[in-house]
């Protein structure tokens, strides 16, 4: 079923069984292993929680404090391995866009890692037609979303594994976050952990 979870906001929870979990897992360690996991540092210069990489034509960096899309890994100058055919399926059955995505952004959540409430704003203003997909896997996450202002309200709800969110419409600028982790209460990834997938159309 589809639940909407703010305007343009559709989540299908468990849209990814676990046999289609466990290949995505094996995947992405295979993405890991060509363009290692970073751990970005934000312009005010503290080094995120959440550890990232990416597949697809760019990925999304942050160099010398600016947010950047990228064609290339910062540390081993590779371009990004390619998005897995399997997630290009979802992109495909959830979207509803003509055209596959640029990149796949890679984010890794161990023990106490979160995110800050934030809105996706890299990708050009010729891109914000076009929704954000994310795919979770392994631990479950409490997921924050509130409206294009800031400060406005905002709800949560638990993210869990093969659980698959399509952000578009007004939702796209929407501010979002996570707000923590339920480490170890997944069984996907061994020693546990989250991955989020959000597979983006770049114009920038
Ligand atoms: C709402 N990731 O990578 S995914 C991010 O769980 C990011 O790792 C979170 O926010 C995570 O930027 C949330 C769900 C999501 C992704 C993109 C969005 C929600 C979104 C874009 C616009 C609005
Ligand atoms: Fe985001």
């Amino acid at each position: 079923g589809k639940e909407e979870l703010a305007p343009g906001a559709i989540l299908r929870r468990g849209f990814l069984d676990r046999a289609a979990q466990a290949a995505m897992a094996d995947a992405l360690r295979d993405v890991a292993a060509e363009a290692p996991l970073l751990r970005p540092v934000t312009a005010w210069g503290r080094p995120m929680s959440v550890r990232m990489t990416a597949a697809g034509r760019l990925g999304w960096v942050i160099e010398r404090g600016r947010y950047a899309y990228s064609p290339r890994h910062p540390e081993t100058g590779r371009r990004w391995p390619p998005i897995p055919e399997p997630v290009l399926a979802v992109w495909r059955a959830v979207s509803g866009w003509p055209e596959p995505p640029d990149c796949c952004l890679v984010n890794w959540y161990g023990e106490g890692a979160r995110m800050g409430l934030h809105r996706d704003a890299d990708e050009g203003e010729a891109a914000f037609a076009a929704p954000v997909v994310s795919i979770s896997l392994g631990d479950p996450a409490r997921f924050r979303i509130g409206g294009t202002e800031r400060r406005g309200p905002t709800r949560s709800t638990i993210l869990r594994s093969g659980d698959v969110l399509a952000m578009g419409g007004a939702s796209r600028l929407a501010y979002h976050g996570v707000d923590r982790i339920l480490f170890g209460e997944g069984d996907l990834l061994p020693g546990g952990g989250r991955l989020n997938l959000t597979l983006r159309v770049v114009r920038a």
